[in-house]
C-alpha cells in the first residue's frame, strides 16, 4: 500500500517496551481522593464502601486484562503485577499503563451502585498510574512489602488520629499535636490505655490491605455426549480446572504467604 506524505509523523513515537525478564508494576492512585473522600462523606478513617468498590474495580482490571498475577491495594491506591514473561502488548508500557488506569477508572463509575447505593456520585473520579520494573523476586518481594508497610503505618496513625478525635473529644489539631513525634509504640499505648482498644484486633482489611490472587478450582458440570457405539446421548460428568480471583487480607511480608502461593514469582535464572 502507498504510503501518504504524512506517514513520516510515525517515526516521532518513541519506544517504550519494558525490558525483559522484568515483573512490571503499575500502581494507580486516586488523584486528589483527599477532596473526593471529603465529598462523598467517606467514614474516617476507614470506609467499607470505598474500599470494596477499590477491589471491585481492582477485579475487573485482573478478569479483563491478562497475564497480571497478583494485585495489592490499600486506601486509594492499587498495584497490579504482570508476569516477569508477560508479552501482553509488546510489553509497551503506555499500552499497559493505560489500559489498568481506564478500566479500573470505568469500573469505579460502573460498580459505584452496588457500593453506595443512592448515594450520588458527584463528578468523575481519576487516577495517575506510574509503571516501575523489577528484575528480581526479591525486589518485587520489598515492593510489595513497602506498600503493606506504608498501609500499616498510615491505618496506625490514622485509627489513633480519629479515635483521639471522635471518642476522645479532641479537635484535629490537638489530635495531630498529641500525635507529633510519637512512635508505634505509644500509639498503640494510647489506643490501649486510653481507649481500651487492642490495634492488633482492628479488622485485617484496614492493617494489611487487600491481596488479590488467582485461585485455582475444580468446576464439574454435565456433559451431553454421544458414542459411535450408542443409540442416545449420554449426559456424562466433566471436571475442569478454572481459576478465579480471591482477595485476601494477611501479611505478604513474610515466607508463608510466599510459600503458600508458588504460583506468583516465576524461578530466576
Ligand atoms: P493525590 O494522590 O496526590 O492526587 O492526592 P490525594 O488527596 O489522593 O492523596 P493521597 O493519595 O496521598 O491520599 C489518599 C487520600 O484519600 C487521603 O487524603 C485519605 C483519602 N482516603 C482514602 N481512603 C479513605 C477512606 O477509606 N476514608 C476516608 N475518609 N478517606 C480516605
Ligand atoms: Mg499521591
Ligand atoms: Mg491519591
Ligand atoms: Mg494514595
Ligand atoms: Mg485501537
Amino acid at each position: 500500500m502507498a504510503k501518504s506524505k504524512f506517514e513520516y509523523v510515525r517515526s516521532f513515537e518513541t519506544d517504550d517496551t519494558c525490558l525483559r525478564n522484568c515483573y512490571i508494576v503499575v500502581r494507580l492512585d486516586g488523584r486528589n481522593f483527599h477532596k473526593f473522600a471529603e465529598q462523598h462523606q467517606f467514614t474516617k478513617p476507614n470506609d467499607e464502601r470505598a474500599l470494596g468498590l477499590m477491589t471491585r474495580s481492582a477485579r475487573s482490571v485482573m478478569e479483563e486484562l491478562e497475564d497480571i498475577v497478583i494485585a495489592y491495594g490499600q486506601s486509594d491506591e492499587y498495584s497490579f503485577v504482570f508476569k516477569r514473561s508477560s508479552h501482553w502488548f509488546k510489553r509497551r508500557a503506555s499500552k499497559l499503563m493505560t489500559h489498568v488506569a481506564s478500566q479500573f477508572s470505568s469500573s469505579y463509575v460502573f460498580y459505584w451502585k452496588d457500593y453506595f447505593g443512592d448515594q450520588e456520585l458527584k463528578y468523575p473520579p481519576g487516577f495517575d498510574g506510574r509503571v516501575v520494573l523489577y528484575p528480581s523476586n526479591q525486589n518485587l518481594r520489598d515492593y510489595l512489602s513497602w506498600r503493606q508497610a506504608d498501609c500499616h503505618i498510615n491505618n496506625l496513625y490514622n485509627t489513633v488520629f480519629w479515635t483521639l478525635v471522635q471518642k476522645g473529644g479532641l479537635t484535629t489539631s490537638q489530635a495531630e499535636e498529641r500525635l507529633r513525634g510519637t512512635l508505634a509504640a505509644d500509639k498503640n499505648e494510647i489506643l490501649f490505655a486510653e481507649f481500651n482498644i487492642n490495634y492488633n484486633n482492628e479488622p485485617l482489611l484496614h492493617r494489611k490491605g487487600t491481596a488479590l490472587v488467582w485461585k485455582k478450582f475444580d468446576e464439574t458440570m454435565m456433559k451431553p455426549v454421544k458414542r459411535a457405539s450408542e443409540e442416545q446421548e449420554k449426559e456424562v460428568v466433566v471436571t475442569r480446572s478454572r481459576s478465579r480471583v480471591v482477595a485476601l487480607h494477611c501479611d505478604i511480608i513474610g515466607d508463608q504467604f510466599w510459600q503458600e502461593h508458588p504460583e506468583i514469582l516465576e524461578g530466576e535464572s
